[in-house]
């Protein structure tokens, strides 16, 4: 149990007690404590052993007392009794932006709602506005804080996450007494989906740090604003927490707080076997209680006799067994990638020429890409025929004369059909640099059956790649139900590349697939699928995901030369 773990009980009695709508001095006795054990520069640990837990502001004997048997037992009767007597849906009700505590009540005794789902309901039936107290203004408020907080509870796109903590982080790197400022939490892991932004600052000024970061443009409003921690939420709807900290703390801070929950968990473990302790604030012998350091990140890692972790593989996936033996992967890098073999052009769903699309191949310094246009049976796409590929490969040829520098590759994007067959005879599919093979269609088909698909694409030897090999479309489409130790088995077998792709709502295959693939010796690309030049950036999310999968250079295809890849892929 830590200050937060503290922090979080301590606040969810306050609500509790509302709820039940007790005297409000007993509840806001807990918020304030909680909020002084939040924004503590002390582990209450150390400061429950010194026996100073009723220094803390707004800490008196009962709330010590709970304090005490929380960090003994790491339970605590009382709560455990009041949980039974609060649903926990009543819970996020008061969460809700203009539902307090006291109409949460309301709403409960009147009208039985427990949870979000039922509110909303009850809001669009209007059956909250004859309540007592309410109204159709207030119940129409109540609608929109339902929907303001669903909002928040979605998981958002790293793509979308990670632009806007860029900015944020730049403005707040200009103030002079922000010393550090850097992402943690799920984005500094680059996690596909992030749930808020977790930014860390280094400071000796906290409330000035605090100030600036509240008056940002981006902020809509301040949700929490203390001495250490504020947040907020952004004109896009997504909460942004900062905390600030002392320079020599840190790197023990950037470690706690970039997680992942499990990772540190892990590590306290191992902290304990050396007598050592780890937390937000540095690295402690446990005996002595000297710090032993975590001004950088390093210093934690190293204290605990293993390397620095890369923050994309801090999942508790073997990432710290791997440490300790000094044997992490060699992470693939972006300055790796030569060139992308799943390109769009105006030819059939693309939006930019040929030319265009290899100028800015070439402006990233790729030295290949493969122009990937949909093939045939993919009408709604203007899937190309055998005579249109014919007149494309003309004009690649053209480009290549006149661009120079970059090479552009005859690539297609064949369907695979409902039995598993592709658009073109085996004649034909030879003529091709690169054939990529994916699934658009007949998504409903049982595991079997699409599992059988993919097998027999992956069997056909002129098919190189197995295109966003799930199809799953984050938030809107969950994957196909697929037998993927049969796919991976096959796809190393025969030497059939899998697609990473890097549009950042599919990044398919995922991170954990692209571990177990590799792992039965399968190797992969990373293709954006760019339907749009301006589309050639999402190389990045695809790259982090590669990481997150732990992927090497060596274990992806368009890192290596032209020459090299187009042996690898049978064309000499
Ligand atoms: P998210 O926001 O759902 O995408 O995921 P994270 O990993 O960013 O999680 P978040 O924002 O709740 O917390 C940021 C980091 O802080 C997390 O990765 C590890 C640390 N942390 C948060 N809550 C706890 C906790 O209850 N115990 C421990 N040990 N660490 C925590
Ligand atoms: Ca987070
Ligand atoms: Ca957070
Ligand atoms: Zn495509």
């Amino acid at each position: 149990m830590d200050n937060q773990d503290i922090a979080f009980i301590l606040n969810e009695i306050g609500e509790m007690l509302e709820i039940q709508g007790e005297h409000p001095f007993r509840s806001r006795a807990y918020h304030r404590a909680a909020y002084a054990i939040q924004g503590l520069a002390e582990d209450i640990n150390d400061i429950y052993k010194e026996n100073n837990l009723e220094k803390i502001p707004g800490v008196g004997k009962g709330i010590a007392e709970r304090i005490v048997e929380l960090l003994k037992t790491g339970k605590l009767a009382y709560y455990e009794e009041l949980q039974e007597h609060v649903p926990p849906g009543l819970l996020q009700l008061i969460g809700i932006q203009s539902v307090g505590p006291k109409k949460a009540k309301l709403f409960y005794d009147k009208l039985g709602i427990a949870d979000v789902e039922e509110l909303l309901k009850a809001a669009d039936e209007h059956r909250l506005k004859d309540l007592p107290g309410m109204g159709p203004k207030a119940e129409e408020n109540v609608r929109a804080g339902v929907l303001e907080f669903q909002h928040l509870r979605e998981r958002i796109l790293l793509s979308e996450a990670y632009p806007l903590a860029e900015n944020i982080i730049r403005q707040l790197d200009e103030f002079d007494f922000i010393l550090r400022v850097s992402a943690a939490g799920s984005l500094r892991r680059m996690k596909e989906t992030i749930g808020d932004i977790d930014i860390l600052a280094a400071s000796n000024e906290f409330s000035k740090t605090m100030d600036v970061f509240c008056n940002l443009s981006e902020v809509s409003r301040v949700l929490a604003k203390g001495e250490t921690k504020s947040s907020v939420i952004t004109q896009i709807g997504l909460k942004v927490d900062v905390r600030v900290v002392s320079p020599e703390q840190f790197g023990a801070a950037l470690q706690y707080f970039t997680g992942s929950k499990e990772h540190n968990i892990h590590l306290r473990e191992i902290a304990k076997k050396k007598g050592l302790k780890v937390n937000e604030y540095g690295v402690f012998e446990v005996k002595t209680e000297k710090r032993m350091g975590g001004a950088a990140e390093e210093e934690v890692y190293n204290l605990l006799g293993m390397q620095w972790v890369y923050p994309v593989l801090r999942e508790n996936k073997g990432e710290i067994e791997a440490a300790t033996l000094n044997n992490l992967p060699n992470i693939v890098n972006l300055s790796d990638i030569k060139g992308d073999l799943h390109v769009h052009s105006n030819w059939s769903d693309g939006l930019n020429r040929i030319k265009d699309v290899a100028r800015a191949a070439k402006e990233r310094g790729y030295e290949y890409v493969a122009i990937s246009d949909h093939a045939e049976k993919l009408k709604i796409a203007g899937g190309l025929t055998v005579d249109d590929y014919r007149r494309q490969w003309e004009e690649i040829e053209v480009a290549n004369k006149e661009i120079g520098g970059v090479t552009i590759l005859r690539g297609t994007e064949v369907n695979i059909d409902n039995e598993g067959n592709v658009d073109f005879e085996d004649d034909f599919l030879r003529e091709f640099d690169v054939v990529t093979a994916s699934i658009h269609g007949g998504f409903s088909q049982n595991k079997e059956q699409l599992t059988r698909r993919i097998l027999r694409a992956i069997y056909n030897k002129h098919v190189n790649v197995i295109g966003h090999p799930t199809g799953r479309i984050l938030g809107k489409r969950p994957p196909y139900l697929l037998d993927l130790k049969a796919i991976f088995k096959a796809a190393a077998e025969t030497g059939t590349f899998l697609e990473l792709n890097s549009f950042p709502d599919r990044l398919d295959l995922k991170d954990d697939y692209l571990k177990e693939a590799k792992d039965v010796g399968v190797k992969f690309v990373i293709n954006t699928d760019a339907h749009s030049i301006g589309q050639l950036r999402y190389i990045f999310y695809g790259l982090a995901t590669a990481q997150r999968g732990w992927l090497e250079a060596g274990d992806v295809i368009n890192t290596y030369s032209l020459e090299e890849m187009m042996k690898m892929l049978g064309k000499e």
